[in-house]
């Protein structure tokens, strides 16, 4: 029964990801889904990302977290435009889900933008079930969180189209193998790209951005 129900909602997450994603190719705008576990960086990379981005490409974002409005605050200090969502109100759920992210998108108002990046819920399981029309799923792993989580929670490496290995500054602090993290990644997802970067210094950030600017020309021409 419970699985039953389970699929039921995939399913129906499904088709509407097929909605958004057509809605996404008309409106010609590249969709990234940032995903992660909690603490790992994402809102940091993406304020150091959209200080180097903007304004030759215009990005809006769609954040995600159960409740408060901190992350929003934090992206809009870019001058990006930015929509939290709050889950709370829908049981707390630990996920984005496709629908949540049309209504957030047509508020967002996409034809005027190059790129909205999504902002998941913190958590390394459950947004890696949830399709939501993106054109590319990234995740974001810390060197604090230890080389064993691509292994341990391997889904979210085999659905991502890229891996990013962040807080690199830390690394002469700690006891972290980071080619050991790299291949475990590639362990479950071949060939993998890995950008290792510090949101918060900076270093390692230009690759990133170029081979995120040549994914968002290749589909939208801009
Ligand atoms: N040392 C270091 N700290 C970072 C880096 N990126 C993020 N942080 C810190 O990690 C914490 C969580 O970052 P946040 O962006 O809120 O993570 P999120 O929950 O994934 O959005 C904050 O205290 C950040 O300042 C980094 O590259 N190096
Ligand atoms: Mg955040």
């Amino acid at each position: 029964m419970e699985i039953d129900i389970q699929k039921k909602v995939l399913e129906a997450n499904e088709t509407q990801a097929d909605k958004n994603r057509s809605f996404f190719k008309e409106q010609n705008v590249f969709v990234l889904n940032m995903m992660s576990s909690p603490g790992s960086g994402k809102t940091q990379l993406l304020c150091k990302s959209l200080n180097k981005l903007m304004p030759n490409v215009r990005v809006g974002v769609i954040v995600g977290d159960i409740c408060t409005r901190n992350d929003a605050d934090r992206l809009e200090i870019t001058g990006a435009k930015a929509i939290q969502i709050n889950t709370d109100q829908f049981g707390g759920d630990c996920h984005l889900s496709a629908n949540l992210i049309l209504a957030s998108a047509k508020e967002l108002g996409c034809f005027d933008l190059d790129l909205v990046i999504v902002e998941n819920i913190g958590n390394l399981v459950c947004p890696a079930e949830f399709d939501i029309g993106e054109d590319v799923k990234a995740v974001v792993l810390s060197v604090t969180e230890g080389e064993d989580k691509p292994l341990k929670y391997p889904l979210m490496f085999r659905v991502a189209d890229v891996a990013i290995l962040n807080k690199i500054d830390l690394l002469p602090y700690l006891d972290f193998d980071a080619k050991l993290v790299v291949d475990n990644m590639q362990q479950v997802h071949p060939h993998l790209p890995v950008f290792e970067l510090s949101a918060k210094t900076g270093e390692g950030l230009e690759p990133w951005l170029e081979w995120l600017k040549i994914k968002v020309f290749e589909k939208t021409g801009k």
